[in-house]
């Protein structure tokens, strides 16, 4: 059987930093040293090749140029590898993948990002497990279609739909989690697949890559007491031209009149308003309740059970395509790659 062409895209993270001597920060160093430090990567039945960011970076410092060099570098290797595995920062990872999910139209192939929380050369490191597993994962193939065809995160013995991972924890090694959606892969002493929940799609498609993503977004989270100048000031930004309002449960915010009135004003005025539940796991329902169902008619887009890490990415892809508002909400309301129920 023909080995798998596998090619690792090192970005950053913690997965390849070391410790300064002299200060005891983490910074990044040379990603070839990644290799020489992980011998067991030859024992993989594939062909492994890396290609690094110039400067690795600390995913807090990820930004759409970085998605785009990320979206880049598969495009230009799409037909000469079967598989991609992105090393990432696991702090922003979550937004990556998402954003890579939109990025990526019509992908057929495995792209799996990972990291980890401690530098690979920490002796206790989660770094050679997923890296390896993620190798592995981007490997699997039936009949030569490669199982995984979709941006994928694998951390602490799961894989994850990327664009339905949140990071959940800042010192655990199981730092992330997807609360809607099953994960579609465990790592015991076999490889399960879940089948059932891996994206379909059409394999006839040729990848389009669509890097254009428009930043003028936010994200405002509620919380009682929020006061008018606050919301006031976001809303009648002229720069915003979309954002996310973290509600309360199933899409739940105040229903006080000066609240509703600027939010209507804000959209007549054209700015695109996405209500994602600030719980980490369960759907907005516009309408179930008084407080929600004012939100519903005066246009509010409901972001159902989406993440906020891929609300915001979405909005950025989708106000970066240029889609009018007549289709606006339709398609923010409509599943691109499996990102909502
Ligand atoms: N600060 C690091 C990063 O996101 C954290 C990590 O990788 N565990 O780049």
């Amino acid at each position: 059987m023909q080995k798998q062409n596998i090619l690792l895209i090192y970005t950053g993270g913690t997965i390849g930093m070391i410790k300064d001597a002299d200060t005891g920060t983490l910074r990044a160093f040379d990603f070839n040293n990644i290799l020489t430090r992980i011998p067991e990567l030859r024992l993989l039945d594939c062909n492994i090749e890396t290609v690094s960011f110039k400067a690795p970076i600390d995913s807090s410092n990820m930004s759409p140029k970085y998605w785009a060099d990320i979206a880049k570098i598969i495009e230009g290797n799409y037909n000469k590898f079967d598989g991609f595995v992105v090393l990432h920062g696991s702090d922003t990872m979550s937004y990556s993948a998402s954003a890579l999910s939109f990025m990526l139209e019509n992908l057929n192939k495995p792209v799996v990002f990972t990291g980890s929380q401690l530098p690979i050369g920490d002796l206790r490191t989660d770094a050679k497990e997923n890296l390896i597993t993620s190798i592995q994962m981007a490997s699997l193939h039936v009949n030569g279609v490669p199982v995984i065809r979709e941006v994928a995160l694998y951390f602490e013995y799961k894989l994850y739909r990327g664009n339905r991972t949140t990071k959940i924890n800042a010192e655990h090694f199981e730092a992330f989690d997807s609360l809607n959606y099953p994960h579609l892969a465990e790592s015991g002493v076999h490889l399960n697949i879940n089948k059932e929940a891996l994206l379909k799609p059409n394999s006839g498609k040729k990848l389009i890559v669509r890097t254009a993503m428009d930043t003028n977004v936010g994200i405002l989270k509620l919380f009682p007491g929020i006061s008018k100048p606050i919301i006031e000031a976001i809303l009648t930004s002229p720069l915003i031209k979309g954002l996310i309002i973290e509600t309360y449960g199933s899409g739940n915010a105040t229903n006080e009149d000066w609240f509703i009135t600027l939010l209507k004003k804000a959209i007549s005025n054209g700015l695109y308003v996405v209500n994602v539940t600030q719980c980490a796991g369960g759907s907005v329902a516009m309408g179930q309740y008084e407080t929600s169902s004012q939100l519903k008619s005066i246009g509010v887009i409901s972001g159902r059970d989406i993440t906020t890490e891929a609300a915001i990415t979405k909005l950025m892809y989708l106000l970066g395509e240029k889609i009018g508002a007549n289709n606006f909400q339709f398609i923010f309301e409509t599943s691109l790659r499996g990102e909502m129920t």
